[in-house]
């Protein structure tokens, strides 16, 4: 049986999860009305992969005993500047992820509680690659200053990605 506290930071990890499905959906939405029909494809893998990431802590919450405690999930932006405005907000956004992350580890360390913290091991690695991949991602729209055939290349690129779900246990 898991300790009210650490539901409760679970809870809201997992509505931070549906909240950063929301946003990269939104993103999806903007990027297809600026033709960017690869990028905008790339947002709604990632929204999907979002959405893994709260039913993981759904499964999870449920496993222990748990409630699961579904909250409003924040509205997200519709308008960007463009492209890199558009990743300049994903990395702004998952750093602030990741510090919640650990923060709630941080918590279950405290609590002693060592299934959430071996759980939680999956997110902090998850991180270290969501971050390693957009800022590289972004850096390479900054050197294309997010326009031109660089651009037409990324988006291609961008088109490929396929939806990898969070394992469920
Ligand atoms: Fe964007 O990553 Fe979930 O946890």
């Amino acid at each position: 049986m898991i300790n009210k506290k650490l539901e409760n930071e679970l809870n809201k990890q997992m509505n931070a999860e549906l909240y950063s499905a929301y946003l990269y959906l939104s993103m999806g939405a903007y990027l297809s009305k600026q033709n960017l029909n690869g990028f905008s494809h790339w947002m709604q893998i990632q929204f999907q992969e979002e959405q893994s990431h709260a039913m993981k802590l759904f499964q999870y919450i449920l496993d222990r005993g748990g409630e699961v405690k579904l909250e409003k999930i924040e509205k997200p932006k519709t308008t960007w500047e463009g492209i890199v405005d558009v990743f300049d907000n994903i990395v702004k956004h998952e750093s602030k992820i990741t510090s919640m992350i650990n923060s709630l580890v941080d918590v279950a360390m405290t609590e002693k509680d060592h299934a959430t913290v071996a759980m939680m091991q999956w997110y902090v690695s998850e991180q270290v690659e969501e971050e390693a991949s957009v800022s590289l991602l972004y850096d390479q729209l900054k050197l294309i200053e997010g326009k031109g055939p660089g651009l037409f290349m990324l988006d291609r690129e961008a088109n490929q990605r396929v939806f990898t779900p969070a394992p469920t246990k």
